[in-house]
C-alpha cells in the first residue's frame, strides 16, 4: 500500500510521523473521510470545501491549494489502483515541541491513506440498527465546536464505548441542553409524516456531506426536508429513523432506547432513499483512472 504523506507517495511501512507531532500530542488537526464509487469520488468538492474551512477555523494554513490536494488524492488512488475506495485525507499541525504553542510547528504534516472500504455486514442494512441515547452529550459550539471536523474524536470515542458496553450498535448523543444532535460517526434523519426531519446545524453537529445529498435527493423528489430541534419524543414517535455518513452512507434505525420504530422494519421511505442514494454514487462524482 503507498500513503501519501508530505508530497511523497511512501511504502505503508514507511509512512512514519514524528512522535513530536502535534496532531498525536495534542490532536491538533483535521481531517476528511471520503469514498470513491467505481472511478467516481463521491461529492469531492465538498469534502475539500469542509477540510479547508476546518483548517481555517483552527488557524491552520494547508500548504498545498485545493487543487493540488485534489491531485494528491487522485495520485494516492491511482498509485493504490483503487477503483472503490475509502480516502482518509489528515491535516495536522506537524512537528513541535511539548508545549501547546501551535507557532512551534512550523509545517503542518499531510498524509493521504486510501485503502478499500470495511463496509458494514450487509445485513445490518435489511435488518436495521438498534442504537441507545448515550449519557455522553456532544460537545458544546461555544467550547470545539462539532463543526469543525477535528482529530479530537474522544467524546465521540467515550460515546461509543456507552454503547458498545450495552451491546448497542451505536450511540446517540444529545446537547447538554437534551437535543437530539447525531451519533459517533452520523447523523440522525427522522421520517415523520412523509417530511424528512434533522437537527440542525446551530445545535452542535458536524454539517454531513451525506446529510447534505439526502437534502438534495429530497428536494428533487418533493420530499419536503427540513432542519429543526428534536427531542427523544420525536425520534420515540417517528415514523421512521435512519443514519447518514459516508461510511454508513443511508442506514435504516429500527430500535432505539429499547423502543420499536415503524415495527421493528426499515422504513418505505428509508428504503427508497437508500436506493437512489446508491444510484447518484455510481453517476455523480469526480472521474479519475484507476
Ligand atoms: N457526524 C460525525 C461526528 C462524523 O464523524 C458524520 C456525522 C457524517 O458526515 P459525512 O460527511 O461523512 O456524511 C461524520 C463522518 C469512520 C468514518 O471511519 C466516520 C465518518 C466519515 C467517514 C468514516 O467511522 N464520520
Amino acid at each position: 500500500m503507498k500513503i501519501y504523506l508530505n508530497g511523497k507517495l511512501v511504502d505503508k511501512k514507511d509512512a512514519k510521523v514524528s512522535i513530536f507531532d502535534h496532531g498525536l500530542l495534542y490532536g491538533d488537526g483535521v481531517f476528511e473521510g471520503i469514498r470513491s464509487y467505481n472511478c467516481l469520488i463521491f461529492r469531492l468538492k465538498d469534502h475539500i470545501n469542509r477540510l479547508y474551512r476546518s483548517a481555517q477555523a483552527i488557524m491552520l494554513d494547508i500548504p498545498l491549494s485545493k487543487e493540488n490536494m485534489i491531485k494528491a488524492i487522485v495520485k494516492t488512488l491511482r498509485a493504490n489502483k483503487l477503483k472503490d475506495a475509502y480516502i482518509r485525507v489528515v491535516v495536522t499541525r506537524g512537528e513541535g515541541d511539548l508545549g501547546l504553542d501551535p507557532r512551534k510547528c512550523k509545517h503542518p504534516t499531510i498524509f493521504i491513506i486510501a485503502d478499500s472500504i470495511a463496509l458494514y455486514p450487509q445485513e445490518l442494512y435489511k435488518k436495521g440498527l438498534d442504537i441507545v441515547t448515550v449519557a455522553t452529550r456532544r460537545n458544546i459550539n461555544e467550547a470545539l465546536t462539532p463543526q469543525i471536523k477535528s482529530l479530537n474524536y474522544l467524546n465521540n470515542i467515550m460515546a461509543k464505548i456507552e454503547a458498545i458496553n450495552v451491546k448497542s450498535e451505536e450511540a446517540l448523543m444529545l446537547s447538554y441542553d437534551g437535543y437530539v444532535c447525531e451519533c459517533t460517526g452520523d447523523n440522525i434523519f427522522i421520517v415523520k409524516d412523509s417530511e424528512l426531519l434533522t437537527p440542525p446545524i446551530s445545535i452542535g453537529i458536524l454539517p454531513g456531506i451525506t446529510r447534505g445529498a439526502v437534502f438534495d435527493i429530497a428536494a428533487k423528489r418533493n420530499i419536503n426536508a427540513k432542519a429543526v430541534l428534536l427531542t427523544r419524543y420525536d425520534l420515540y414517535t417517528a415514523d421512521e429513523i435512519f443514519l447518514t455518513g459516508t461510511a454508513a452512507e443511508i442506514i435504516p434505525v429500527v430500535k432505539i432506547d429499547a423502543r420499536s420504530i415503524n415495527k421493528g422494519k426499515p422504513g418505505k421511505v428509508t428504503l427508497s432513499l437508500m436506493e437512489e442514494f446508491r444510484r447518484i454514487t455510481k453517476i455523480d462524482g469526480y472521474r479519475y483512472n484507476a
